[in-house]
């Protein structure tokens, strides 16, 4: 057995959101996870955010690729359209199905193992492209679901739990996100609902690809004294630069917050992210000075959460390849095939 459903059965008192559904309405299959795995975490979080902004389930398309990550979007959203890829190929199924539909949300979920290493050229050309998307890496540092091998974004010397050490320099899918172009990267932990929750909001309302790292360790391989995955490691070494507050266009602002600790940026659909300066030099628009924080910070053993960039003012794939707003499911034989003479003009013009 692959899945369990859930009884559908709830507290008819359950708080309800703008379309009248309860939170349970968001929830997947039960979780065949290890107890206490960080993934299962941020399943609750897409869950939450989700409800949290109303979003029509049918309106969300998760993809995924292969691995206990990946495995993750059977566990959430339940009433949405879903495609279980193939190891690190996410991004070009997740890319092709935008490309014919732009009117769903396009929610990709991935792991270190996904993204780092089999799917790195996959990650790079799916970020490049502006793809309008979530991206959420769930980074355990090893390949989970084939029992605890390091991945490419373990740490030059952490340790495996049989106690082998990693000789190889990590790749940091955060630093990368902000050199390939993506117009939203944050990074985040499995552990952290309240800055996780209104990380994802605010992804999801970004028009243009973002990108969230969440930091998710793996109990059953990764979450011992020598991991710098570990539950005890990020907390101990969690350095969030903002707290984000996800405030939709049309709610006043009545937060109280301290003069100067405060950036609102507005994005396109008029939605507002209050940041909490918790670093109170940290730019989040400024790419490559979150560059350069992340890589002095890292070198000194921190682990940089929060909103690190955001440009707000950004365009998407269909922008640049000036495709039809219609899905192409929904244009009919008259749009799709101009006939003869429009060929022939084509075909002229070639020549
Ligand atoms: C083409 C291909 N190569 C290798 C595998 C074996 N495999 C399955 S999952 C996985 C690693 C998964 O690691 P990650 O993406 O980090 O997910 P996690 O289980 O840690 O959440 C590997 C190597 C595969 N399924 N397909
Ligand atoms: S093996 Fe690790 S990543 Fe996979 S479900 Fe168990 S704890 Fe989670
Ligand atoms: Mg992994």
């Amino acid at each position: 057995m692959t899945y369990l459903t859930k009884p559908k059965l709830h507290h008819p008192k359950l708080p309800t959101n703008a379309l009248g559904f309860t939170r349970r309405d968001y929830e997947g299959a039960v979780s065949t996870l290890c107890a206490g795995c960080g993934h299962d975490s941020i399943s609750g979080a897409i869950i939450q955010a989700c409800f949290e902004l109303s979003l029509p389930p049918h309106r969300v398309a998760k993809l995924s690729g292969i691995g206990c990550s990946s495995k993750t979007p059977t566990y959430f959203l339940g009433a949405s359209h879903g495609f279980n890829s193939v190891h690190g190929r996410m991004p070009s199924v997740l890319t092709g199905a935008n490309l014919a539909n732009r009117d769903l949300i396009y929610l990709g979920v991935s792991g270190d193992g996904d993204s780092a290493s089999i799917g790195l050229g996959q990650f790079a050309h799916c970020l490049r492209r502006g793809v309008n998307m979530v991206y959420m890496v769930e980074n355990n540092g090893v390949y989970g679901l084939t029992k605890g091998q390091f991945s490419a974004t373990a740490d030059k010397g952490s340790k495996s739990k049989k106690g082998i050490g990693n000789q190889d320099s990590p790749i940091d899918l955060v630093s990368m996100a902000l050199l390939l172009g993506a117009t939203f990267v944050a990074r985040s932990f499995s552990g952290d609902k309240a800055q996780l929750v209104p990380l994802i909001k605010a992804a999801l309302l970004h028009r243009g690809a973002a990108f969230i790292d969440c930091l998710s360790p793996c109990v059953a391989f990764n979450n011992h004294p020598d991991s710098t995955k570990s539950y005890d490691y990020v907390r101990a070494h969690n350095e969030a630069v903002n707290f984000l507050d996800m405030i939709d266009g049309r709610d006043e602002i009545t937060a109280d917050y301290a003069p100067g600790s405060v950036e609102q940026v507005t994005q396109h659909d008029g939605s507002v992210l209050t940041l909490r300066k918790l670093a109170p030099e940290y730019d989040p628009t400024d790419r490559l000075a979150a560059l350069a924080h992340l890589q002095e910070r890292q070198a000194a053993g921190e682990v940089v959460t929060g909103l690190l960039y955001i440009d707000p003012a950004t365009e998407d794939l269909h922008d640049r390849m000036n495709t039809v707003a219609t899905p192409l499911n929904r244009l009919g034989e008259a749009e799709l095939c101009p006939g003869g003479a429009a060929l022939a003009k084509v075909n002229a013009a070639l020549r």
